[in-house]
């Protein structure tokens, strides 16, 4: 079936609309971060930087490290923008966009998100490294798809059990990790946890500057929920959409979490930018040993 102007949006030079890319500018191995400037943060620890592209928030470098080609891509904030990010790096993949068609043989994406979280749980430590073994995610992106085949509808039942979940809120929904993917990047240095992707950094997370909040208890409904060995760890905005519209579209992803916050003992890292730092080069070293 071909895909109309109006669906699948190109650029006049035919490069997909927001990433404002060509296929050919993309590595089947993508990192993704949240903010722009975290782009040169990852590249600059390239061997070379063939391309630089950007547009909006989505700016792009690919290159090679020891041999390996790598796209470094900045998300912005928030599943809304993931939505976007994943469907138009798909579509470089997997739809022939002179033909505007989906390509018979379909391309298998890397997909590591290098980002930034606050933990929920007191004994994780600032500045410490996690791993998203799942993710939940209250912000409802996978419920605009056919998605029942890669949620755990019974881990999100439990959780929507445990806090009286308000049916005016999106239902929650839990998507795991890839597996094969998750275990080339762990090491004794990152903790396996279980990621909750929020609408919001504010009010959705807790958060009360001036806003009374409508339900003061949920952090610690959240911290208090367990399901099997599994514990509420962290707290982010993007994790969800990508480990949902990953699986549904048939690409590995993991989520690389810097515990930058600790909202049970009100703790903030003292030098954010080297721990980031330090989680780009340990990624980028896992990502590149054989
Ligand atoms: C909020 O400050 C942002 O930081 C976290 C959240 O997911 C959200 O995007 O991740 P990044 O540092 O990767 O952006």
């Amino acid at each position: 079936m071909r895909l109309e102007p109006s669906e699948l949006v190109l650029n006049s030079d035919r490069s997909i609309y927001h990433l404002n890319l060509l296929p050919e500018d993309l590595a089947d191995t993508i990192i993704t971060v949240g903010d722009p400037d975290r782009v040169a943060q990852v590249s600059q620890y390239f061997d070379s930087i063939e391309l630089k592209k950007g547009k909006r928030e989505f700016h792009t470098h690919t290159g090679t490290v020891k041999g390996k080609r790598i796209t470094v891509v900045s998300t912005g904030i928030g599943t809304d923008n993931i939505d976007i990010v994943l469907n138009e790096l798909d579509a470089l993949a997997n739809i022939d966009l002179d033909q505007r068609i989906v390509k018979p043989k379909k391309k298998v994406l890397d997909i590591v998100r290098i980002g930034t979280s606050g933990a929920i749980q007191p004994d994780i430590p600032i500045d410490s490294f996690l791993m998203s073994a799942y993710a939940m995610g209250f912000d409802g992106l996978l419920h605009f798809y056919e998605s029942g085949g890669v949620r755990d509808e019974a881990f999100a039942r439990a959780f929507v059990e445990h806090t009286d979940w308000p049916g005016e809120k999106s239902r929650p929904y839990v998507v795991p990790y890839d597996e094969g993917l998750g275990k080339s990047l762990l090491s004794n240095r990152i903790r396996l946890g279980v990621t909750v992707t929020n609408i919001g950094f504010y009010g959705p997370q807790g958060r009360s500057l001036r806003l009374p909040l409508a339900d003061p208890g949920l952090r610690e409904k959240l911290r208090s929920f367990s399901y099997g060995k599994h514990q509420l760890t962290n707290l982010e905005m993007e994790t969800s959409g990508i480990y949902g519209l990953a699986k549904l579209l048939g690409h590995r992803a993991v989520s690389m979490n810097c515990i930058l916050a600790n909202r049970a003992t009100g703790e903030f890292s003292e030098n954010p930018a080297q721990s980031v730092d330090e989680l780009i080069r340990y990624t980028l070293e896992r990502l590149t040993s054989p």
